[in-house]
């Protein structure tokens, strides 16, 4: 099953949660391990990046050990054209529509794109929008922070999304961000596109997690929590908040 129809199948049913490794941040054994203890807590898929590009040799140990651990699918989420790796399941093809470079928005995209192809990588077209104060994806993203009180511009950018024909907006507050994408935000961009929503960026709580599903986060993304000590408890409590169990 593509990834995007495994996506769009298990949100029919509900809210889903999805864990971001970074493999800047351990071995691929530990990494590995990570992607086991996130699966078998019930996240939905593993999606692999940073806000650095990643050696592609590094990036190809690091998915095949997830690979090995675990079931569910392994997603791209690239820093640039040079993270891309032939044994991920899918990659998220996706453009930083409030950077001020064209790089971001279609010039590294451009860059990867025959290589995608010759991987045979499913591609899943994502609009994504870093919300102020955006932390290292948005200083390397040279993004026109979104200001946190702009819910007006959050819908214009998801329409724009959706009306280029990409499958999922992605609303991203940064990795370590203070505190999440505000609730009023999400719940706007919600009422007003049809696209699938991802919310990610200073989740570390079962609290802020219930938080942003409860206004509207189709899918909830958390990186930092499980790379914590209690990594596991505390990652657990998240998906719980997630999915309202
Ligand atoms: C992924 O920025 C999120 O896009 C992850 O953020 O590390 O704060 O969970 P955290």
């Amino acid at each position: 099953m593509k990834v995007l129809t495994y996506i769009m199948k298990r949100l029919k049913k509900g809210r889903l949660h999805m864990t971001l490794l970074d493999p800047e941040k351990g071995t691929s054994h530990d990494i590995g391990k990570l992607a086991e203890m996130a699966s078998n807590l019930g996240t939905d898929a593993i999606m692999v990046g940073g806000s650095t590009g990643v050696d592609q040799k590094i990036l190809d140990a690091n998915v095949r050990e997830i690979k090995a651990r675990t079931s569910v699918p392994v997603i791209l989420f690239p820093a640039d054209s040079s993270s891309l790796s032939p044994y991920a399941d899918a990659i998220y093809f996706m453009s930083l529509l409030n950077s001020r470079s064209v790089t971001h928005v279609v010039r590294e995209q451009r860059r990867a794109s025959q290589a995608i192809k010759d991987m045979g990588l499913e591609t899943i077209p994502m609009g994504y929008v870093i919300v102020d104060p955006g932390m290292k994806a948005g200083e390397v993203g040279e993004a026109d922070l979104l200001r946190r009180d702009s819910s007006e511009g959050a819908v214009s950018y998801a329409l724009t999304a959706e009306y280029f024909g990409m499958k999922l907006f992605y609303l991203e507050a940064g990795s370590g961000a203070p505190s999440p994408v505000p609730s009023d935000m999400i719940r706007a961009v919600k009422e007003e596109s049809r696209l699938p929503l991802l919310v990610g960026g200073g989740i570390r709580s079962p609290e802020a997690a219930r938080e942003v599903a409860e206004a509207g986060a189709d899918i909830v993304v958390t990186g930092t929590v499980v790379e914590r000590e209690n990594g596991s408890k505390a990652l657990k409590a998240v998906i719980h908040g997630v999915k309202g169990w």
